[in-house]
């Protein structure tokens, strides 16, 4: 397939956390902007649009009310997500929502199921979690919002979300493949095969291989699909991600999350993306927003699209500019091994010290 991804993006902040149970998600997009979001998209050969935050309610921090905490609020926000995210595309840019919790995907995603269904475009969405968030109100251990994103976008939920792309449900379970779950509550999990959703959890990462996983996970995608990666930074395993509010063990490495990423970038098909759950009080030295733009990094092609010939041009020029080029610059192997070495260096630089949160 020879696609070339939309390279005019829009950066937009959702500072809320108002869907989840810890807070401080809502400094997450100025953390993923300090860890250099934008220089790291441009130097992809990316235009880069930041349009700031949205604004919305603040956390008024209360208990659920029917099983949905501060459901009043999350539709205000969403609603405002929505519209920002379907504006971009609109406008033939690539939406990256900066998180923010996991329910704000609710918005995002509404508007892409929205923006596909009046251009006639399939929509695949890759949900790269370690939690289902296929919760319901009556499921829910704890209320927080952002446990159900995917149950509301299949049409289970109340009905202010359920609808906002405009139609029940926004998205068939059909289109969602869900990535590196480990962490369902029981009635959770119940519903998930009820409804028929195609996991790939850990085990079966382990089992098959991240190769294997996302070849299946990418089956059948066309030059008509528009692909959205929802990405929780709670996917990662916490000993390069620390920085999220609801953190499980046993998730992908950082080389399987690299090759996640990578196996994305060639399909071409990227057409909008979230990046959600970045705690940085819970994050050390923002050790956890660097990991998740560098793999973003790798999403938008690092190391593979730059062995291509007609994108290879922008990328190398803009380097020309900031320092010589050598032969070296044109190596996929050398490519290689400098990726490995900063990322050794960068842990080297933040080590993680087990026990200090
Ligand atoms: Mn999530």
């Amino acid at each position: 397939m020879s696609i070339v991804m939309n390279t005019h993006v829009s950066l937009i902040g959702a500072p809320s956390d108002i869907g989840a149970g810890t807070r401080g998600a809502s400094m997450g997009p100025e953390a993923l902007r300090v860890a250099d979001i934008r220089s790291m998209l441009e130097s992809q050969g990316v235009d880069v649009c930041d349009r700031g935050d949205l604004r919305g309610p603040a956390n008024p921090v209360q208990g659920p009310v029917g099983g949905y905490r501060h459901l009043g609020e999350v539709t205000e926000w969403n609603r405002t997500v929505h519209d920002a995210v379907y504006r971009e595309l609109a406008d033939s840019r690539m939406p990256i929502l900066l998180g923010g919790d996991h329910s704000l995907s609710i918005g995002s995603i509404s508007a892409v199921a929205r923006y596909c269904r009046e251009r006639g475009r399939k929509l695949r969405v890759l949900w790269l979690d370690a939690h289902a968030d296929f919760n319901t109100n009556v499921l829910t251990p704890s209320g927080n919002i952002h446990g159900m994103p995917v149950a509301c976008l299949c049409g289970y939920g109340p009905k202010d979300l359920i609808e906002m792309s405009g139609r029940v449900p926004a998205i068939q379970a059909a289109n969602i493949r869900q990535i590196g779950i480990r962490s369902v509550d029981q009635g959770e999990k119940r519903f998930v095969h009820e409804v028929g959703l195609e996991v790939f959890d850990m085990r079966f990462i382990d089992e098959t291989g991240m190769r294997q996983t996302l070849a299946n996970a990418l089956e059948s995608l066309d030059r008509d699909t528009h692909l959205h990666v929802s990405f929780d930074v709670d996917f990662l395993d916490p000993e390069i991600a620390p920085g999220v509010g609801t953190t499980v063990p046993g998730g992908p490495s950082y080389r399987e999350a690299q090759l996640c990423m990578e196996m994305i970038a060639d399909t071409g098909l990227l057409a909008s993306l979230d990046i959600m759950e970045l705690n940085p009080s819970l994050d050390l030295r923002n050790r956890t927003a660097m990991v998740a733009v560098d793999l973003v990094a790798s999403l938008f092609g690092k190391s593979t699209l730059m062995r291509r010939e007609p994108s290879q041009a922008p990328s190398l020029l803009r380097a020309a500019r900031r320092k010589p080029l050598t032969s070296r610059d044109y190596s996929p192997r050398t490519n290689c091994r400098h990726a490995a070495g900063r990322l050794r260096r960068f842990l080297d630089r933040h080590a993680y010290q087990p026990g200090r949160r």
